[in-house]
């Protein structure tokens, strides 16, 4: 590919924008695959998170299922490349299934005071003309009703307002914007990154069902389009003047596994993913203004 993805915001897309209808049709097809090819839908909500036993998985699944990093510093590129693949799989399903060769993932900004729903096409019994259920409608706790349910709170941006990426564990309240200097750390639920809390967590929490545990949350589709915009936002505050850490530890010191989009067994750093223009995957987004206004 030779133009970067353009990520676009979810709302905003313009009217006859195909991007979600595609989106409907390449999970419909990544979930008629087995589990067992890495490019299926249930593999990759596993890699986040699955409710399996250990003990029966292979020894594959046990290296690269269950490997989210939450309440550490590594939240931020951990997701990062974990969307990058799901994207280029999206993206590949998309163009065999005769869609556009440039389909990207959008993301959902629902600080903004009108987003503060879910996206229609989320709710609709019926889309895309596929057969049966709409596949982005699945169970949720809030917002199946298409009406208005995060309030400002969940969907605050204060954590742009923090400096350092990387929180201190011994100081009290301050996690960083990225999330306390530790890791890897697969799930633990306290001293978690300022964005990790808000609105990361809360719009996990608001819209419950499968969003609202971390062994489900990725096999709800608007998981995606909610971490796209986490991983939008670690974009916005670099643009307004922070810095990734530049120790090793972070940098390079811990490499994480997955499978590429064709299957192969890859490893990256955080390194390797902190330019999204020249990174593995190539994307950019559409809108990194800074939401706060002057406030830095
Ligand atoms: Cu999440």
């Amino acid at each position: 590919m030779t133009t970067p993805r353009l990520r676009k915001d979810v709302f905003k897309l313009d009217a006859g924008d195909q991007t979600l209808q595609w989106y409907a049709k390449a999970i419909h097809d990544m979930q008629q695959r087995p589990i067992s090819d890495t490019s299926s839908w249930r593999y990759q909500a596993s890699i986040h998170g699955t409710l399996q036993n250990p003990s029966s998985l292979t020894s594959d699944q046990r290296q690269a299922w269950a490997q989210c990093q939450h309440a550490t510093w590594f939240f931020l590129p951990w997701h990062r490349a974990y969307l990058g693949i799901f994207e280029d799989i999206v993206a590949a399903t998309v163009a065999k299934l005769g869609g556009p060769g440039d389909w990207a993932l959008p993301y959902w900004n629902y600080s903004e005071a009108n987003a503060r729903a879910l996206p229609p096409a989320f709710t609709a019994q019926a889309f895309a003309g596929l057969p049966g259920q709409n596949p982005l409608r699945v169970e949720r706790d809030q917002g199946n009703d298409g009406k208005p349910f995060l309030d400002n709170k969940a969907v605050s941006l204060n954590c742009l307002k923090r400096k350092i990426f990387g929180g201190h564990l011994t100081t009290a309240g301050d996690s960083g914007f990225g999330g306390p200097v530790r890791g890897p750390n697969h799930m633990g639920d306290s001293d978690q990154g300022q964005l990790e809390m808000v609105p990361h967590d809360m719009v996990h929490s608001d819209i419950g069902g499968l969003m609202g545990d971390p062994d489900t949350a990725a096999l709800d589709p608007i998981f995606w389009l909610h971490h796209a915009n986490i991983d939008r936002l670690w974009e916005v505050w670099r643009k307004m003047g922070n810095a990734n850490p530049t120790d090793p530890k972070w940098l390079s010191a811990t490499r994480f596994f997955f499978h590429d989009a064709s299957g192969r067994a890859v490893t990256f750093a955080p390194q390797d993913v902190v330019d999204t223009a020249t990174g593995p995957w190539r994307y950019q987004y559409d809108n990194l203004a800074n939401p706060l206004g002057n406030i830095r």
